[in-house]
Formats: structure tokens, C-alpha cells, sequence
């Protein structure tokens, strides 16, 4: 399968200079080392080479981080609530500000397209947003009280310091969710972002650093943590952090969720998923083909919400896949700062590797492979492909396992059941479509016997989930939930009151003692 190719990618000296201008215009002070000192490597996708060397977080840079934060705490959390939107507020403002500099920085590091970097921007825009009007909509409730006299209600107050670890493939915008929601909650912050992602992470953190002296608010309620591994076990291991939320890997989320629990603290796991999208006989086509190559294909492959397999009906599979395959054959995958790149680079060799070896166990299980080649670049630490997309057989191993990477596989279906009881047979559950204009179909999916995923759309890709929703998935994926809607209870702790304003003392339950 052809493509086009945009090259020349751009050179390790010009993404050095965007760089430090976007970290200027931020208002970072970071020290930015050569390629070859030693400490942490800040390298870009797009050409694969380091770009700068950062200083690592040592365990004690840790402790004393989650220290500050929860000494800020201490304060913060009596904070009025709207005091504290004042903040996230003015740290939206500075995202409007520096959106063009962030989402660079996002490009060069994740290697994202420009417009969906704009668009991570954006939806750390929106959640700032939606985090100020939560500011003031922190509601409990009142409940009848089954006693004369007495009041019974729910208060939700700040939990703590909320460890925040964050994946590559949306270094900005999930940490949004996670820091605008905690600050209104009355929380402060620890953040540990990927180690492929540290310049980005230190942008964000300027423009909050900034936000803070701009409203008066002690800096301290947001840290920065940045190294590998060892630096999130710190996180996930200490007593005062009371809310670990980590986005990565079901293997990542299978050490997290027992370590937090077993010293009582609360996890917030965004891991894997395997998603599909049913088409069905009555679905609109090329609706359909739309939705399914941007799931499928964009951010070459890289997101949670990446649609990885399609259940099609067997009598319209052919003609789907044809206009899929066509459809790829369109898709410009090169530089990603290029306009008109939709498709940029994987992140890196291992992922490639992964690719590759997904195909050819794919193929070894039956499949037919079209698209998956690596683009000759010029630069030999540059990972290019064309998104796969593989008609298999049946179910089997590798349709079930999550690659991280642009590879589509399509099984076909005779009954919707079955359909259903295909969407549902991964170990994941993040989210999952259904391409129908029958009202029948796409309620039967979105129904108790329907997907069993965190997501569940009609007539749209699985991917590109609106903030203003609760974000997260099922089995695998973790079970937590980010972002929107009543998100935010997983950042608070909730008391019951019972007051008694009479001058008895019934007791509940109709008991009598003495
Ligand atoms: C992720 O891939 O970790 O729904 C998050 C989406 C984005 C968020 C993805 N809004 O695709």
C-alpha cells in the first residue's frame, strides 16, 4: 500500500529552537543540558534523536516534593472553593495564551499532528473550565432522617495530595484533568509525567507556577517530579499521598492498584483498551469509513481510545474494507509539523518492534495484512508506518491483546449478539461504537446486555471523548473514572452528618437503651 511521505523532517537544531522558545514563552527556567550530559534524555519521535538532557528527580527531590505539597494542603483545602477556581480559571487563561508553544512542544515530544496537539490544548482549555464551574457546584446532599429533630447530610470535603502519573501519548491533557479537578477539590498536587515527555511537562508546569503568583496562590500545591519508574513507586508507596491516579499499561495498573490498596490509599486507574466499533448493515458507510480511519489511524495508533478492531457485518465487510484500505492509501504519515501529515511517527523503536511482531503473529493466525510498512526517512531512529489493517478469521491471541500502535483488525458477524458478545470478549473495557441508523441496533448496544466498556458511542469512532463526560473503562482498563461529570468524588472524601436539633435522643432503627 502506498502513501505519501512528508519529508524532510525537520532537523535536531530546529526542534532545539522551538523548543527553548516554547519553553521561554511559557516562562520556564529550566536548564536545559547538552545531548550528551548526563541525567534524564528529552528526545523527539519526529527524528528520533535527544534533543536536551534534564536533571532526574532523585527519591529524596520526591519526598521533599510531596512534602511541600502536603504542607500546602494544610491551607489550600480551606480554601473557599471558588478561591480555588480562581486559580485553574487563570491557569486556563494562560493555556489560551501559550496553546500554540504547548502544543509544539506536545508534537515534538509525542509526535502528535499539530491540530490534534492544538486539540490536547484544547482539552485542557475545557476541563479548566469545567473544573471553575465545579468550583462552585461541589454539592452534597440532604436526606430525610428517619428521626424527628434531625438532620442527615453528605459534605465532601479535600482528600490530600494526589499523586498524578501520566503516559506519553497525552502528556498535557490528561494531567489537566487530573490537576484542575484535584486544585478545585481542595487537593494538591504531585506530578510524575512519562520520561518521554519531561519538556512538555515542565511547560505546563510553568504556566501553573505562573497561575499561582498571578492569584496568590502558594506554588506548592502543584510539584513536578520527573525521572523513570522508581520516582512513580515513591508516589504510589507513600502514606501521605492519599489519591494515586495513573494513566499507562494494564501491566503498569497491575502494580499500582494492589501496592496503593494495600496501605489503604485510594487508586484512580486509566489503563489499556482493545476497543471496537460494530458496523452494521444499517449503517451509513461512509459516515462509518470516516469515523473508523480517524479511531483507527490518527495519532498513528497511539491513544487508549484507538479503535483496534472492527466487528463488521459479513455482507458489507468487503466493501468496507475497500474503502478503508482507500482510504489509507490517502493518508500523509510523515513530519508531523508538515501541514497536511495525518498520520506522524510511533514513539519509538520498541514500539515499532511491536508493530512488526503483532503482524507477524497475525499472519501466523491467518490474518491478510495490508499497509504496516516502515517509510524510509533518512533517519534511521525515526519510526514512520503505514497504519495496518488486517482481516482476520476469527477471534484469536493477537486480536486480543493491545499494541500500541495503527494496526485495525476486522472480523465479520452474522447476528448482532454475536457482535455484542465480540465487542465484549477482550480483556479490556475503555470504549467501544456501534455504525447504525437503526434505533433497535444501537440500543441493544447501548443497553445492560450490550458493551460492557466505560465508553459506548452510536455513529461516531471510538476515540476523541469529550471532557465534559467521565472518562475510563471496565476490566482491564481499571475502573476509574477522570475528567467530567461526578469525576471529581474520586478526588474528595465524603462524610455523612446526622445533627440533632431536637432536645431528645431517639435512636435509629427504633432502639431503646436505658
Ligand atoms: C488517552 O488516550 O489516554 O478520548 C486519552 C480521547 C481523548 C483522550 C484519550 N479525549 O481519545
Amino acid at each position: 500500500m502506498t502513501t505519501t511521505v512528508k519529508t524532510p523532517l525537520p532537523t535536531s537544531d530546529a526542534l532545539r529552537s522551538r523548543v527553548r522558545d516554547a519553553l521561554t514563552a511559557v516562562g520556564s527556567s529550566v536548564t536545559l543540558g547538552d545531548p550528551g550530559a548526563g541525567g534524564l534524555t528529552a528526545s523527539s519521535p519526529i527524528n528520533g534523536d535527544v534533543l536536551f538532557t534534564l536533571r532526574e528527580s532523585s527519591i529524596g527531590d520526591v519526598d521533599a516534593a510531596i512534602a511541600e505539597a502536603a504542607h500546602a494542603y494544610t491551607t489550600w483545602r480551606l480554601t473557599p472553593a471558588p478561591v480555588r477556581g480562581a486559580l485553574v480559571a487563570r491557569l486556563g487563561e494562560l493555556l489560551v495564551e501559550h496553546k500554540a508553544e504547548l502544543a509544539a512542544l506536545v508534537t515534538i515530544e509525542a509526535g502528535k499532528i499539530t491540530s490534534e496537539a492544538l486539540g490536547e490544548v484544547q482539552e485542557m482549555i475545557d476541563v479548566c473550565e469545567f473544573a471553575v464551574g465545579l468550583s462552585r457546584q461541589l454539592y452534597g446532599k440532604t436526606i430525610a432522617s428517619e428521626r424527628p429533630g434531625h438532620r442527615l447530610m453528605e459534605t465532601w470535603h479535600p482528600l490530600g495530595v494526589v499523586g498524578v502519573i501520566t503516559a506519553f501519548n497525552f502528556p498535557v491533557a490528561v494531567w489537566a484533568w487530573n490537576t484542575a479537578i484535584a486544585l478545585v477539590c481542595g487537593d494538591t498536587v504531585v506530578w510524575k509525567p512519562s520520561e518521554l515527555t519531561p519538556l512538555t511537562a515542565l511547560g505546563c508546569q510553568a504556566l501553573l507556577q505562573r497561575a499561582c503568583a498571578d492569584v496568590g496562590a502558594p506554588v506548592e500545591v502543584s510539584r513536578l517530579v520527573l525521572g523513570e519508574r522508581e520516582i512513580g513507586e515513591k508516589l504510589v508507596d507513600d502514606p501521605r499521598v492519599a489519591l494515586v491516579s495513573a494513566t499507562g499499561s494494564v501491566r503498569m495498573g497491575r502494580q499500582v492498584g494492589p501496592r496503593v490498596a494495600a496501605r489503604f490509599g485510594r487508586a484512580l486507574l486509566e489503563l489499556g483498551g482493545n476497543n471496537a466499533a460494530v458496523v452494521t448493515p444499517a449503517a451509513d458507510l461512509d459516515l462509518a469509513v470516516r469515523g473508523i480511519v480517524f479511531s483507527a489511524a490518527g495519532t498513528a495508533g497511539q491513544r487508549c481510545t484507538t479503535l483496534r478492531r472492527l466487528i463488521v457485518h459479513s455482507s458489507i465487510a468487503d466493501e468496507l474494507v475497500a474503502k478503508i484500505v482507500a482510504a489509507y492509501r490517502q493518508l500523509p504519515v510523515g513530519d508531523p509539523f508538515a501541514e497536511g501529515t495525518l498520520v506522524g511517527p510511533l514513539i519509538h523503536e520498541r514500539s515499532y518492534r511491536d508493530m512488526v511482531g503483532a503482524l507477524q503473529q497475525a499472519e501466523a493466525e491467518g490474518g491478510e495484512v495490508t499497509g504496516g510498512e516502515r517509510h524510509d526517512v533518512g533517519d534511521e531512529g525515526a519510526f514512520y508506518v503505514t497504519p495496518a489493517v488486517v482481516r482476520m478469521p476469527g477471534q484469536s491471541a493477537v486480536v486480543h491483546t493491545e499494541t500500541f500502535a495503527p494496526i485495525l483488525y476486522v472480523l465479520t458477524y452474522e447476528t448482532l449478539d454475536e457482535a455484542v458478545a465480540m465487542n465484549n470478549a477482550v480483556p479490556q473495557g475503555l470504549s467501544s461504537s456501534i455504525f447504525t441508523l437503526d434505533i433497535r441496533e444501537a440500543e441493544r448496544f447501548l443497553g445492560a446486555d450490550g458493551s460492557d466498556c466505560g465508553i459506548a458511542n452510536v455513529n461516531i469512532g471510538t476515540s476523541g471523548a469529550e471532557i465534559g463526560g467521565a472518562f475510563g473503562g471496565e476490566k482491564e482498563t481499571g475502573g476509574g473514572r477522570e475528567s467530567g461529570s461526578d469525576s471529581w468524588k474520586a478526588y474528595m472524601r465524603r462524610a455523612t452528618n446526622t445533627v440533632n436539633y431536637s432536645a431528645e435522643l431517639p435512636l435509629a432503627q427504633g432502639v431503646t437503651f436505658g
